[in-house]
């Protein structure tokens, strides 16, 4: 059965691999399924036939025949579920990589996303200086505690999973402000999730998609 995402038309960051079609395709990619990508614009996605879709008119979405799935965590969960290498076989290592999927969503990722929204969003407002440092801070203790569980370790818990995914594709939203190298294991971490064949397959395709440049082969 064909899988279809939804993608900005053209994402804002040009091709950085930001935007949350990145990490979906990363999973679609690991779990070895083909899949295509419709494109959205801006105004598309307030427009009835994609609410219908995502009813907060985001991307990405996920279609595949007649089940439709919004929130990039219940994508990757739903992917994850029904084919193999993304969770561990055993109950008690599948629970914990999906505790770690929820952390990275809910405890890692809102500090990571408010500095983009006092920079870009509230940039303008006369108290957003003032705001800049305390999130920041939240960031840096977020990263820190991360940092101290991860130890030398390379996954989070035991082999790659859906979990490292999703914590790696939050941290990268961290690396253009720099705070991300201030924590060298999690640097190290991000790059291990980098390097993985699929990550560079999804890398490579979203970026072609926001340049309009076929992936150099
Ligand atoms: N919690 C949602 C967030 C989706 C989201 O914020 N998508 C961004 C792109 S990465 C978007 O569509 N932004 C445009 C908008 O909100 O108008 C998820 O994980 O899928």
């Amino acid at each position: 059965m064909t899988i279809t995402i939804t993608a900005f038309e053209r994402s804002p960051d040009g091709g950085m691999g930001l935007a949350r079609d990145t990490r979906v395709r990363w999973a679609l990619e690991e779990a070895g399924q083909p899949y295509e990508v419709r494109p959205v614009s801006f105004s598309a996605m307030k427009e009835p036939a994609h609410l219908g879709l995502q009813p907060f008119g985001q991307i990405p979405t996920y279609e595949e025949g007649d089940l439709t799935l919004f929130e990039s965590g219940a994508i990757i969960f739903h992917i994850a579920e029904r084919h193999g290498g993304l969770l561990p076989d055993d109950a008690n290592a599948r629970a914990r990589a999906i505790t770690w999927m929820f952390a990275a969503l809910n405890s890692v990722e809102p500090p990571i996303l408010e500095l983009v929204t006092v920079r870009f969003v509230e940039g303008d407002k006369p108290w957003s200086k003032e705001r800049l440092p305390l999130i920041v801070d939240r960031i840096r203790h977020r990263l820190g505690q991360l940092s101290v569980r991860l130890g030398d370790a390379a996954w989070l818990d035991g082999a790659f999973s859906a979990g490292d995914l999703m914590m790696v594709s939050v941290l990268l939203r961290a690396k253009p402000s720099g705070i991300l190298g201030e924590f060298p294991t999690l640097a190290a971490y991000v790059a291990r999730g980098e390097a993985r064949p699929a990550y560079q397959r999804a890398f490579a395709a979203q970026l072609a998609f926001n340049t309009g440049k076929p992936p150099a082969s």
